[in-house]
């Protein structure tokens, strides 16, 4: 894991100068465009909409994770649902779904619930590049250079009350954009998933707006997911339309579709198989057919930093 703060070294000085001024134009030109007038008005009005996008960093430095996985294998095999249940049609489909003048709705215990504009949220941050280890639970893995913030930030501005013990998250729920949701699929719309508020608020789970240095793509879950890099892919939310500070765990749609197979916490873990397959290795997005597997790390490599969240936890019971 590397988190890229303003103390590591300008990329400017690591990317090729050309490359690097054409990346922050198209960024420059992403966030005028996506700075246009919004509908709902934020609870408390920014006069200095002013996000500040980190500088994009070389793509290829991803501080001792092995090579961050080429872009275009991750804007063309993604999972998302709503979409298809293929990894290759979600890149076309995911196109329709508008996600200009995106607001995200935060209620339950906080002091102040509302309506947010995203543009109002991303001005009070400090946007970073997180380049993350990233492992589905169905055993394959990648290296993505997430643009984000720490969630715990968002958590913070809302004021949460005593009463705050877990985050649910729900995706956008729109039949007319996404085909799956107007059939009866197997799982139920809107997709949600949940975290207990420590595990919310820990620095590695961050809130993603873009990733390699641009925008976040439709299928990639614009126009804002999470990303918690020690637990399975499906924790990962796309599209949040709504983030609710919450007394009782909610039921989530992974858990509610199969829970013998999907657990709550969802934590990367080598020796808990899923009842169909093992989680022992991990095929690498982008490897050769000849590379070896990778063996799968508990917690997904991040167990220094997260194991004491779940010390005194049975993890084969709590999987
Ligand atoms: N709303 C929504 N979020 C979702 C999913 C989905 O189908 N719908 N799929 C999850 C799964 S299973 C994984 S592995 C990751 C995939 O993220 P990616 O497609 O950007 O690689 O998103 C997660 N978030
Ligand atoms: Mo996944």
């Amino acid at each position: 894991m590397i988190i890229k703060t303003d103390k590591t070294i300008p990329a400017s000085e690591i990317t090729d100068p050309l490359v690097f001024q054409q990346r922050r134009k198209i960024i420059k030109a992403l966030l005028a465009s996506a700075l246009l007038p919004a509908g709902i008005v934020p609870v408390s009005a920014n006069t200095e909409l002013q996000p500040r996008w980190p500088e994009p960093t070389d793509s290829t430095d991803s501080g001792g994770l092995g090579p961050t996985t080429p872009a275009e294998l991750v804007k063309n095999y993604t999972n998302y649902y709503e979409f298809s249940f293929n990894k290759e049609d979600s890149t076309e489909l995911a196109q329709r779904l508008p996600t200009a003048n995106w607001t995200i709705e935060i209620g339950g215990e906080v002091e102040k619930p509302g309506h947010y504009q995203l543009e109002d949220i991303l001005s009070r941050q400090t946007l970073r590049e997180y380049v993350y280890r990233f492992r589905c639970v169905e055993a394959w893995s990648m290296v993505v250079p997430w643009v984000g913030f720490p969630l715990a930030e968002l958590i913070k501005w809302v004021k949460p009350l005593s009463g705050a013990k877990f985050v649910k998250f729900t995706s956008v729920y729109d039949p007319g954009s996404m085909p799956k949701q107007r059939i009866d699929a197997m799982l139920n719309w809107p997709y949600v998933e949940a975290l207990r508020i420590d595990e919310a608020v820990h620095p590695l789970t961050i809130l993603a707006a873009g990733m390699y240095g641009d925008v976040l793509p439709k299928q990639n879950g614009a126009a804002l997911r999470l990303v918690v890099p020690w637990k399975y892919g499906f924790k990962s939310i796309k599209a949040i339309v709504k983030i609710e500070l919450l007394q009782r765990a909610p039921m989530t749609t992974w858990h509610e579709f199969a829970p013998s197979e999907y657990g709550f916490y969802a934590n990367v873990n080598p020796s808990v198989p899923h009842p169909r397959w093992s989680q022992f290795s991990e095929r690498q997005l982008g490897s050769g057919f000849f590379t070896p597997r990778r063996q799968t790390e508990l917690y997904n490599g991040y167990g220094e930093q997260v194991a004491s969240l779940y010390s005194d936890m049975d993890l084969r019971h709590f999987y």
